[in-house]
């Protein structure tokens, strides 16, 4: 199953049908019907074959949210390229790993962030890139492409410190949107509000995908801003929202009499990508009457687990797996275990991806037997319903944003004056966790103000530690395992 056919079922038959706006940071709405978005990636596409890019070949975005990003994902798609989707927020260092391993014929990005990407690639700037394909001819090219041919690179971060690229291919983001579709009763009358990045699988796969398969209608916005969130549900009126718990928990400050209006059109709220509190599960229904449905995936793996949309959407948990995903919790010993006892989340399905970008030592450890294991933490009860409980890594999830301490520890420990450092996620009322660094510090060679500088310009903006504690000792096991529990409870000694 590759996936033109199914985005036909709009871009073709839906051909005349008002698709999608686009909201600009100066407020500006652009109208675009599915016909559009056909032509504009059929020349964007004659573009890219004219520019040598073949099969197989990446070619990645680093923008905010804006129709350029829909235009080169069908694009890719019907030329049969590895998109490589990259956080808008990333700097320096995460940029440098993912342009060297994923080794992109070019970047494609806006005039505002094209400084920030690394010299030895190729950056084509959008606007030049949209205006030269405006001149291409509208006819369409598509090579062969089935189930198994990759789409796209999406870097998730290791446990080692280096992201390491899913690849995803056609049948993954098919069977995904597929399922979702069916799962979440997804039509052409619904209304989306994206607000979440395109950049990764949330709102790439969940939403862009159910839109395209659905045929339903689309705003699309640059980026979430809580500030103009009551606008936004104000004038589009969507039946459909998806997003990361942070978003919820500030949709919870809008005013009741706003809050009931909303929820009264709102026909499907999707919560994913972090824990969703059980109580803000039980305040977003008493002030907005919509019973929030989450759900939980992975980049590796798309949707595994969700509350059912006709049945009990039980607070606290991620409910059932979706069709065609098989989930087995399992010991140490690989083990699956009876329900009722805590075990690791095994998973295995066409939703799941084949494996990381040259890296067969990382992807022989992830699966077993063509299981995937997910690294999370879970328990099933009797009736079915999944209890997320935490991971076996130390992975910290912000705004629904992974972080993973080592990368940050790593760097902190390159700075002059520190001898030791960790990093551990702290709770956070909006955010869910954020993260804090404690060093132990040689306080004459340590310059706090220069390690802050070096850290904002390296990494994304969520992972900045939100403190620096200085501590005398890191406290570890006999065995010198850093003990990250008994660190959360510390104060500074300087
Ligand atoms: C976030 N920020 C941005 C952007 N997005 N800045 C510029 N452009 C963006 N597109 C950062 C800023 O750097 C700033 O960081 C902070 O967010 C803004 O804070 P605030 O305005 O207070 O926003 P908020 O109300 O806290 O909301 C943050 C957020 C953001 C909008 C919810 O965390 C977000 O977009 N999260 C979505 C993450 C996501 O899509 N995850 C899916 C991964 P500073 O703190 O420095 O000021 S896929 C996944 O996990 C799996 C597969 C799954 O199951 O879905
Ligand atoms: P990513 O690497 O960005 O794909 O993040 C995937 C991780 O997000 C999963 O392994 C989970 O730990 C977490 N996650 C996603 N959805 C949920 C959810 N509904 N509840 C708890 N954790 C979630």
């Amino acid at each position: 199953m590759s996936l033109l056919p199914l985005f036909d079922v709009s871009l073709i038959t839906r051909a005349t049908r008002p698709a999608l706006e686009c909201e600009s940071a100066t407020g500006l709405i652009t109208p675009y019907t599915f016909g559009d978005l056909e032509t504009r990636s059929n020349r964007l596409a004659q573009l890219l074959r004219a520019r040598g890019l073949k099969t197989g070949d990446r070619l990645a975005f680093f923008l905010q949210n804006r129709i350029e990003v829909i235009d080169l994902w069908l694009a890719g798609a019907k030329l049969g390229l590895i998109i490589v989707p990259i956080n808008v927020l990333y700097r320096e260092r995460e940029l440098t790993h993912i342009v060297h391993d994923a080794a992109p014929t070019a970047v494609v990005t806006s005039a505002d962030l094209a400084a920030l990407i690394p010299r030895e690639v190729t950056v084509w700037d959008v606007a030049a890139l949209t205006t030269e394909a405006a001149a291409q001819p509208a006819t369409r090219l598509a090579v062969p492409t089935d189930a198994d041919t990759p789409l796209s690179l999406i870097y998730t971060s290791g446990t080692t410190g280096a992201s390491k690229g899913a690849v995803l291919t056609q049948g993954n983001f098919a069977t995904n949107a597929l399922t979702l579709v069916t799962a979440w009763d997804i039509t052409s009358a619904d209304r989306y509000l994206a607000t979440l990045p395109l950049f990764h699988v949330h709102g790439l796969a969940n939403g862009l995908h159910c839109w395209l398969f659905s045929g339903c209608h689309l705003r699309l916005l640059e980026r979430f801003e809580h500030a103009k969130a009551a606008q936004w549900f104000e004038d589009y009126k969507p039946t459909l929202f998806f997003g990361v718990p942070a978003m919820f928990i500030r949709l919870l400050e809008l005013p009741a009499d706003v809050a009931r209006k909303i929820g009264a059109r709102l026909r499907l709220a999707v919560s994913g990508s972090a824990p969703l509190p059980a109580e803000v599960h039980e305040k977003f229904r008493q002030l907005y009457g919509s019973v929030i449905l989450e759900r939980y995936g992975m980049t590796e793996t798309l949707m595994n687990v969700g509350n059912p949309y006709a049945g009990e959407r039980r607070p606290g948990t991620v409910g059932l797996p979706l069709a065609h995903v098989a989930v087995k919790v399992c010991d140490e010993a690989n083990t699956p275990v009876p329900d009722g006892t805590t075990g690791e989340v095994w998973v295995k399905g066409p939703n799941v991806c084949s494996g990381y970008w040259r890296r067969p030592e990382a992807t022989a450890a992830a699966w077993v037997d063509g299981w995937f294991r997910t690294g999370d933490i879970g328990v099933r009860a009797a009736d079915g319903y999944i209890t997320l409980q935490g991971r076996r890594s130390d992975l910290i999830i912000s705004g629904g944003f992974n972080i993973y301490p080592r990368e940050i520890e790593e760097l902190i420990l390159e700075q002059p004056g520190v001898r030791e450092a960790t990093v551990v996620g702290l709770p956070d009322p909006v955010r869910g966790e954020v993260p804090v660094a404690y060093l132990v510090v040689d306080a004459s060679k340590f310059d706090e103000a220069a390690t802050v500088a070096r850290l904002r310009s390296q990494l994304a903006s969520f992972k900045q530690p939100r403190s620096y504690v200085r501590v005398a000792a890191i406290p570890r096991t006999a065995l010198g395992k850093v003990q990250k529990h008994l660190l959360k409870s510390l104060t500074s000694t300087s």
